[in-house]
């Protein structure tokens, strides 16, 4: 993508990456109680789980799609830390014994191992409706009915229709085949939902000419997806100390996976199509798409 002549150089993505990261941090650390205050364990246990670690793919796709739609960055923080939230919320109560049963989580002791259960259930809760706090501190958008509209959204994104639906098809599906249309829907909800929320909230926070919301969306669902499938060939492929995370855990699990459907190598190309459908959908969008382009890259080349 050319620079205009005498234009400040653009960031490179690693930089922007950077940035963003550092300002979400910032703004979670702000956002979270703060430790000292009671019930001081589960406020140090909800830090514990936000705090210092994961990649922030997601608020990363809400600035994006917000650089897209000229959104102002404060909205775009508040989104960011919202997506984020719930988003913790779900490892935290992804890793408890009930569900997937893990002890390493963006590597360190997961929040029941370091606390224990009936902290780490209360953690999630209290993330989900911080997320909600957070959403509905501000306007974001504006007017109110489009501000209730994105709180909807998330809502959505997070529930029964959403992730929550998605992880309940995810544990009915252990040790069952799944055929790849089956697979697929329930990425679609598990990972999928609040990926797409993370995008779509964004372009909210601005604005965007009528075919743009459509075209986010299909890169949203295209990402989604790629996610995933890398998900699961890293899952194969990496080492624990890689991931921070408990390696080849759905082999060990026989859970149904790309990988276990198509191999890795079908896999990875399946992910390299999604990259280049999400790239193709941002088409017609001008030099602000530049991040959601490298961002699509990011998913699908990444190791960690
Ligand atoms: C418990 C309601 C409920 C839902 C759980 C998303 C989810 C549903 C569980 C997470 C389990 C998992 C490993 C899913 C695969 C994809 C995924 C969400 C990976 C973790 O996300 P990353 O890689 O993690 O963005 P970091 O740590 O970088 O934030």
């Amino acid at each position: 993508m050319a620079e205009a002549m005498g234009a400040a150089p653009v960031a490179t993505f690693a930089e922007w990456m950077g940035d963003v990261q550092a300002r979400v941090e910032r703004a979670l650390e702000h956002s979270l109680p703060a430790s000292s205050h009671p019930p001081q364990r589960l406020h140090l246990a909800i830090r514990y789980a936000v705090l210092g670690g994961g990649k922030r793919v997601r608020p990363m796709l809400t600035f994006a799609a917000g650089e897209a739609a000229d959104a102002p960055a404060e909205r775009l923080g508040a989104v960011a830390c919202a997506v984020e939230m719930i988003h913790a919320y779900s490892l935290v109560h992804d890793d408890l014994p009930c569900m997937d049963d893990d002890v390493l989580r963006r590597g360190k002791p997961t929040v029941h191992v370091e606390f224990d259960e009936a902290t780490a259930l209360l953690v999630g809760d209290a993330l989900q409706s911080a997320a909600f706090e957070v959403l509905t501190a501000r306007p974001l958008a504006d007017d109110a009915a489009a501000h209730v509209a994105m709180v909807n959204t998330l809502a959505t994104a997070s529930g029964s229709r959403g992730m929550a639906g998605g992880q309940a098809i995810d544990l009915d599906a252990v040790g069952r085949s799944l055929t790849l249309p089956e697979l697929e829907n329930m990425h679609i909800h598990k990972t999928g939902a609040l990926i797409r929320a993370s995008v779509l909230l964004g372009a909210r926070c601005g604005h965007l000419p009528p075919p743009g919301y459509e075209r986010l969306d299909r890169y949203a669902k295209c990402v989604g997806l790629a996610f995933q499938v890398v998900d699961d060939v890293l899952d194969a492929q990496e080492s624990t100390a890689t991931l921070g995370k408990t390696a080849g855990k759905d082999a060990a699990q026989n859970k149904p996976t790309y990988v276990s459907l198509l191999g890795l190598d079908r896999a990875r190309d399946l992910a390299e199509q999604l990259r280049r459908d999400a790239h193709e959908a941002i088409v017609g969008f001008d030099e602000r798409a530049r991040r959601l382009h490298e961002l699509a890259d990011f998913i699908v080349l990444r190791k960690f």
